[in-house]
Parts: C-alpha cells; sequence; structure tokens
C-alpha cells in the first residue's frame, strides 16, 4: 500500500481548519499512520522546498511555512499520492476545482492550506525528513474492506 506526506499549512491551523482538512482526508477512505503538530525550522523549510531556492517566491515560502504550527501527517491507501494530490485540487486554488480542499477553502498560491508529496519517491524522501521509522504505525481498520477490495 502506497503512503504520501500531508502537511496543514500555517494558513489551515491559524484559519481553524485542521479538522475539515483531516475530514476530507478521512472521507475519502486513506488510512493516517503518523501525525504531529509541529514548528518547522528554516533549515527545513529550505531542505523541504529546496527545488524552488531560485525562484522568486522562495524567501515568502519559507517565511510562510515557519509562520506558525503545521501539522504532518503519513496517510496510507491505494495509489495514496494521486489521490491525495486530487483530493487537494491544483496548486493554485483560483484553478482549482470546486470540491477539492484548495477549491472550496482557499484564493492564493501563497496560501493554499495544504502540502501533498507529489510522487512515490518524494513522499518516501519527505516521510523520512518528518518522520521516523518508529512514528509509522501499521493496523488494520475493520472497515478496510470496504474501501479497498483486496
Ligand atoms: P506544495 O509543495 O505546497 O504541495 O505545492 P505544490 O506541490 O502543489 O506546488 P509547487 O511544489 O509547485 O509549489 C510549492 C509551493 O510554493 C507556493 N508557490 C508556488 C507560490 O507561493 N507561488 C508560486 O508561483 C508557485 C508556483 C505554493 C506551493
Amino acid at each position: 500500500m502506497e503512503r504520501t506526506l500531508v502537511l496543514i499549512k500555517p494558513d489551515a491551523v491559524q484559519r481553524g481548519l485542521i479538522g475539515q482538512v483531516i475530514t476530507r482526508l478521512e472521507y475519502r477512505g486513506l488510512k493516517i499512520v503518523a501525525l504531529k503538530i509541529i514548528r518547522i525550522s528554516e533549515e527545513l523549510a529550505e531542505e523541504h522546498y529546496a527545488a524552488h531556492t531560485d525562484k522568486p517566491f522562495f524567501k515568502g515560502l519559507v517565511s510562510f511555512i515557519t509562520s506558525s504550527p503545521v501539522v504532518a501527517l503519513v496517510l496510507e491507501g491505494k495509489g495514496a499520492v494521486g489521490l491525495v494530490r486530487r483530493t487537494m485540487g491544483a496548486t493554485d486554488p483560483s484553478q482549482a476545482d470546486l470540491g477539492s480542499i484548495r477549491g472550496d477553502f482557499a484564493q492564493d498560491m501563497g496560501r493554499n492550506i495544504i502540502h501533498g508529496s507529489d510522487s512515490p519517491e518524494s513522499a518516501r524522501e519527505e516521510i523520512s525528513r518528518f518522520f521516523s521509522d518508529g512514528d509509522l504505525l501499521d493496523y488494520d481498520r475493520d472497515l478496510d474492506g470496504w474501501i479497498i477490495e483486496s
């Protein structure tokens, strides 16, 4: 089963949307295998967004993601990476489909509520950046067979 990293960003934490975002992900049938609230350090932010170092929005992005706590989760499901990305909606909330998290809760690219890994490879890298192996729980839910045909 695939795993992916989600960050509920500072805007969602400050706006009291943690519960609503997690509810959307749980409704999708995704299993939470790790969860914590943390303050991202500047060093961790620069590592997480290393691909954007040269972009004009990099400084604002690091300042935003370190400005307030975030909730970090590892979610498990069939094709979890793609499933989460589609549940999140497009990076630019003004282009995100209604019914997606960003389409329903956000307006601006720099305040887009949620991060989700964009490939299984980056998911593995990002999960190990935010969690140690012992933080990830393996457990069965009685309803798993009603979500995924095994
Ligand atoms: P994250 O990484 O936050 O899940 O976003 P995406 O995977 O959907 O999008 P991304 O990596 O292209 O962008 C990372 C992060 O930078 C912000 N951003 C992006 C911004 O503030 N201005 C911009 O022009 C772009 C392209 C939003 C997400």
